[in-house]
C-alpha cells in the first residue's frame, strides 16, 4: 500500500484545501490519459467550454447517481491510491469519477459541487497545469487561486467545499503572480505558463445510488 501523505491545509485559504504535487508518476499519468482517450466516442459529452466523461454512473438532478456500470479497473486503481494515501475517505469510498478535458482557453464557471456528493472531493490533474480560482458564494469576490500542476492532487472539504465557489478562467496562459498559491513555488521559474490540453479526474462519493439497467444508456 502506498504510504500516507503528509497533508497540511493551505494557509490563508478557506478550510480545507490540501494540495500535493507529484501525486502520480509520469508513467501513471500517461496510462490514465491513454485510458481516457481509449473511451468510445459516445462516452464524451461536449459542452461549450470543455468536454466530459462520467464513470461509475450519471448524476441525476442533484438527487442520485444513476449507476449502470462497474467502476473500471483503471479508475479503481487511482481511487485506491487517493483513499489509501489520504486516509480521508473512510466510509465514503468514491464511486463516481468525472473526467473533464479543457483545451487552452477553456474553463469552468465558478460553482459548488452541491448536495449530491459527500462533501470531500479529490482532483487529479493530467497533461497540463491550470489555476483554480476560489471565490465567495455571496458576492463572487476572489479569495485565492491555486496552481494545479500536472500529476498533482487537490483535496477540497469542509467550508471550502460547502461555502466557496471554485472555477477555472477561460485563459490560454496563467500569470503566476504572488496571489497564486503553489505547493512548490518555482523560485526563478517562468512567471507566465501557457496552458496545454488538461484532463482532470474529479473523484467523489455519492451516497444515494440507483442501479439502472445498462440498456438505458445504450443509444
Ligand atoms: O478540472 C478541475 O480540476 C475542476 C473540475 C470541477 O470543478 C468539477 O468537476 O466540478
Amino acid at each position: 500500500m502506498a504510504p500516507r501523505l503528509n497533508l497540511e491545509a493551505i494557509e490563508n485559504l478557506p478550510r480545507t484545501f490540501y494540495l500535493h504535487d507529484n501525486f502520480i508518476s509520469e508513467g501513471e499519468e500517461e496510462y490514465l490519459l491513454s485510458r481516457v482517450y481509449a473511451a468510445p466516442k459516445p462516452k464524451w459529452t461536449d459542452l461549450r467550454n470543455r468536454r466530459l466523461q462520467n464513470w461509475g454512473g450519471v448524476p441525476h438532478k442533484d438527487k442520485a447517481l444513476l449507476c449502470s456500470e462497474k467502476m473500471p479497473h483503471w479508475l479503481d486503481t487511482i481511487i485506491d491510491k487517493v483513499v489509501d494515501t489520504t486516509g480521508l475517505f473512510e466510509g465514503c469510498r468514491p464511486n463516481h469519477v468525472l473526467v473533464n478535458e479543457y483545451q487552452p482557453g477553456q474553463g469552468i464557471l465558478p460553482h459548488t459541487d452541491g448536495p449530491l456528493y459527500t462533501p470531500i472531493v479529490a482532483n487529479v490533474s493530467l497533461g497540463s497545469h491550470t489555476v483554480l480560482v476560489i471565490s465567495r458564494r455571496e458576492d463572487r469576490s476572489v479569495v485565492g487561486k491555486i496552481l494545479l500542476k500536472p500529476r498533482s492532487l487537490l483535496i477540497t472539504k469542509d467550508e471550502a467545499y460547502s461555502d466557496y465557489l471554485h472555477g477555472i478562467e477561460e485563459l490560454k496562459e496563467d500569470s503566476l503572480d504572488p496571489t497564486v498559491y503553489a505547493a512548490e513555488p518555482s523560485g526563478d521559474g517562468p512567471t507566465c505558463l501557457p496552458r496545454k490540453t488538461r484532463v482532470s479526474l474529479t473523484i467523489r462519493h455519492v451516497a444515494r445510488v440507483v442501479n439502472v439497467g445498462s440498456a438505458m444508456f445504450r443509444s
